[in-house]
């Protein structure tokens, strides 16, 4: 395994302020870098801000101050979220710096010196917002991001890109890792065979930027400029080039899908006429859409980082700030890193940040790891008991070890590919098989046995869960580093930062250890901090942008097809007599027409349009003028309502049974009702409430082992009282011999509050 590694994410523009893009691809670095450094590899993990060009310049116009005092503001406040997040880079580079400065100028004096770079005139489309050279007839809209573009004529220094043409596709041919997803590879590939033309490297219309050593009237491109940030923050061009010496070239870095092309044309164009040895890879990942757009200022739809903060950092009012941040950032870590598949688009929302934290880490990993804890402490003082070979729970303890010894490799190829989402899937299945195992072997009930074998009993299976619990927590260390250390602490095993993770493997935990301090680790998030993050962002976000305004021509259209897809809808709704499946198919045709309208908005390329793909569109009839729905997909659902057919005796249709609500709950309290023996009184988690129920099962299962299980309920049952308690559902349990009953269950981990269906 090599021995260093250097990692690093784009340079933030500061023209606008952090949100959770940007937190993103820095997130996604921090849990790299850890990972690499628990393995024992020197790491070097490199982000900062990029700080020149005509965007900048004209932000801080706006803003009414000077382009430094501007920079100096925003660049700060991303430095701040990055630290309040407990982030660890090492370095945090600034294109303003003088190190980067004199470094930028020494490499574009390098290029020219070997004949790469010369004098002309550029006559040709600027785009601004991305600061790029755009190849469109003077009015038409920048290629990429549809904003105006403006005419340019300048003289201008040419960097020789033609020249690379050839040598360029040797590379990528040679090294086929080099880019990453295999799509913006073939995306880069035929970019450069459709042919590269020399690059203007330099402007002369505005001042903010790195002169151009010995022209000070030009300014140095700010791609060039900001590019050369991954060298020059490492000292190349500097007094002391050491550490560009021990870590170029990169092996990784990290950039959003829309900046591939820069980095893998441009940079290493730029590296092989100076050179200098290439970075061994450049992944592109995908954006992350918020209300299935991609975050931007103009539409509107930001979310910064700090509302999650914020509002997670107050579930852990008695912790100090610094730690309630550090939660907080566990919580949002935890949900880029599973929910998003690295590499492609993804969806953001509170709801679905909240579902994951209450179901992956309340109810899953937390209630695994407090459970554990607090029977080893019930029952063994707070020791980490003997783990002794007990002949009846061999075949358990034996399956602890087993899954965990395979998951190990499992997941650390997975994360180390870049896998991150299924790397955790990995992790979780364990969590959901351990809380299986102390489920069968019921250590309450050994507890409460006298003899010598039930106490070697409970003392096998409090070991085989605290040591699986030991190895989860240090492969997910790198994507919840604050609340693992402190489980880490917890297991009795000092600071995680300082632990060597390298050699996991089962039977690293020493019985007698003595456990740590135990301390709540993931409160439940209520309903309410949803709404609260909601009410946050929309005081934060302004307007949404004009139609009007570039980026979003056309969404006046989509809105009117959709208003007159939605009449459509409610129209076909109340002249239906077949109610249920005609609706859920109409409703799901305009669901998808929505999807499709959005998602072509967003990724419409001017330049060269995609059509977008919409269900057949709806039609006018022809006497009313009122539109009717479109044909149903295949299945002709939902051709004219017709009457429903009549059911065979004793059958129900799908319609009825579609009434029955079955959804998975996770039992959190089960005690028994006084003067009943029959009954228990449960209060289940169903993900977004907590509900009580009265079940007919306390002969068949004592309180104690019900705890944490997951069984199903029928959520829509009409509210009854029992005993003057109010039940509200009830558990679906098989009746075997006798009328005892037996919980239904699943094999595999769900997620509480899954629907059945
Ligand atoms: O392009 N989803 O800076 P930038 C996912 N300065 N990632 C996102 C995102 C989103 N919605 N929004 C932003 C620049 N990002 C140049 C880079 S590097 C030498 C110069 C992330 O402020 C993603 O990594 O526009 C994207 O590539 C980067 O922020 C763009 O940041």
């Amino acid at each position: 395994m090599p021995d260093k590694f250097y990692l690093t994410t784009p340079i933030y523009y500061v023209n606008a302020r952090p949100h959770i893009g940007t937190t993103y691809t820095t997130v996604v670095a921090d849990a790299i870098a850890r990972r690499k450094r628990s393995l024992g590899i020197e790491t070097f993990f490199l982000t900062g801000t990029d700080e020149h060009g005509q965007k900048i310049e004209r932000s801080a116009e706006k803003a009414g101050c000077t382009p430094q005092e501007f920079t100096d503001r925003v660049s700060a406040e991303f430095r701040g979220l990055w630290d309040r997040m407990g982030l660890t880079y090492d370095d945090f580079i600034r294109t303003t710096e003088p190190r980067h400065k004199q470094a930028v100028q020494k490499l574009f004096a390098l290029l020219r010196d070997q004949g790469y770079i010369y004098k002309g005139s550029y006559t040709g489309q600027y785009c601004v917002s991305d600061e790029a050279y755009v190849d469109v007839p003077p009015g038409a809209p920048c290629p990429e991001c549809g904003r105006p573009t403006e005419t340019v004529n300048e003289e201008n220094y040419y960097f020789k890109l033609s020249a690379f043409e050839r040598k360029l596709l040797e590379f990528y041919q040679e090294h086929p890792e080099f880019i990453e997803p295999e799509t913006r590879r073939n995306e880069v590939i035929s970019f450069v065979k459709s042919g590269l033309r020399d690059l203007s490297v330099s402007r002369t219309s505005f001042n903010w930027g790195i002169p151009v050593p010995g022209d000070e009237t030009h300014v140095i491109y700010v791609w060039m400029d900001a590019l050369a940030n991954y060298i020059t923050a490492l000292g190349w061009g500097s007094q002391d080039p050491s550490r560009y010496d021990r870590f170029w070239p990169a092996d990784l870095h990290i950039v959003g899908k829309e900046i591939t092309r820069f980095h893998c044309i441009y940079w290493p164009a730029f590296l092989m006429a100076a050179g200098l040895p290439l970075p061994k890879k450049v992944v592109g990942h995908g954006w992350l859409l918020f209300e299935d757009n991609k975050m931007s200022k103009s539409r509107g739809n930001i979310v910064r980082a700090e509302t999650i903060l914020d509002t997670f950092g107050a579930m852990k009012p008695d912790l100090p700030k610094a730690e309630q941040d550090r939660f907080g950032a566990d919580v949002l870590r935890y949900f880029l890193l599973r929910e998003v598949v690295f590499g492609q688009d993804g969806s953001f929302s509170f709801d679905a940040l909240v579902q994951r934290y209450n179901s992956d880490l309340a109810n899953g990993y937390g209630n695994l790891v407090s459970r554990t804890l607090a029977m080893i402490g019930r029952y063994f003082g707070g020791v980490v008991p003997e783990n002794s070979n007990v002949p009846s729970l061999v075949s358990l303890t034996k399956l602890a070890e087993n899954f965990t010894n395979r998951a190990i490799p499992l997941y650390s190829e997975r994360f180390d590919d870049l896998r991150f989402s299924l790397a955790l899937e990995t992790a979780w299945e364990m969590v959901g098989q351990l809380d299986g195992i102390i489920t069968a072997s019921a250590p309450w009930k050994l507890a409460a046995k006298d003899d010598a074998d039930s106490r070697a009993e409970l003392a096998a299976i409090l070991y085989a869960a605290a040591e699986a619990i030991r190895i989860i927590t240090a492969l997910v260390y790198p994507v919840i580093p604050e609340s693992a250390a402190k489980v880490w602490a917890q297991l009795g095993q000092g600071h995680i930062t300082q632990a060597n993770l390298k050699d996991l493997k089962w039977g690293g935990l020493k019985p007698g250890t003595k456990l740590g301090e135990s301390t709540p680790l993931f409160p439940r998030a209520e309903k309410e901090a949803i709404t609260r993050m909601n009410e946050m962002e929309q005081k934060n976000n302004p307007a949404p942008a004009a139609a009007s305004e570039p980026g979003n021509e056309g969404k006046a259209a989509h809105v009117s097809k959709l208003r007159s897809l939605l009449d459509g809808l409610a129209v076909a709704a109340s002249e239906s007599t077949n109610e249920t499946a005609a609706i859920l198919a109409l409703e799901s045709a305009v669901a998808e027409t929505v999807r499709e309208f959005v998602s072509g908005s967003e990724k419409r390329a001017p330049a060269n349009p995609v059509p977008v793909k919409a269900n057949p569109p709806a039609t006018v009839g022809p006497a009313t003028g009122t539109p009717v729905m479109p044909a149903a997909p295949s299945t002709g659902t939902v051709a004219a309502p017709a009457a429903a057919p009549a059911l065979p005796e004793g059958k129900i249709s799908i319609d009825d049974f579609a009434k029955v609500e079955l959804r998975v709950a996770q039992i959190k309290v089960a005690e028994r009702v006084p003067k009943a023996d029959k009954l228990l009184r449960l209060e289940v988690d169903l993900g977004d409430e907590t509900r009580q129920i009265l079940a007919g099962i306390a002969e068949a299962y004592a309180p104690e082992s019900l705890i944490g299980r997951k069984v199903v309920i029928v959520a829509n049952l009409a509210p009854r009282k029992l005993r003057g308690l109010e039940s509200n559902g009830m558990i679906v349990a098989a009746s075997v011999a006798g009328g005892r009953p037996v919980l239904a269950g699943f094999l595999e981990d769900v997620e509480v509050g899954a629907r059945l269906k």
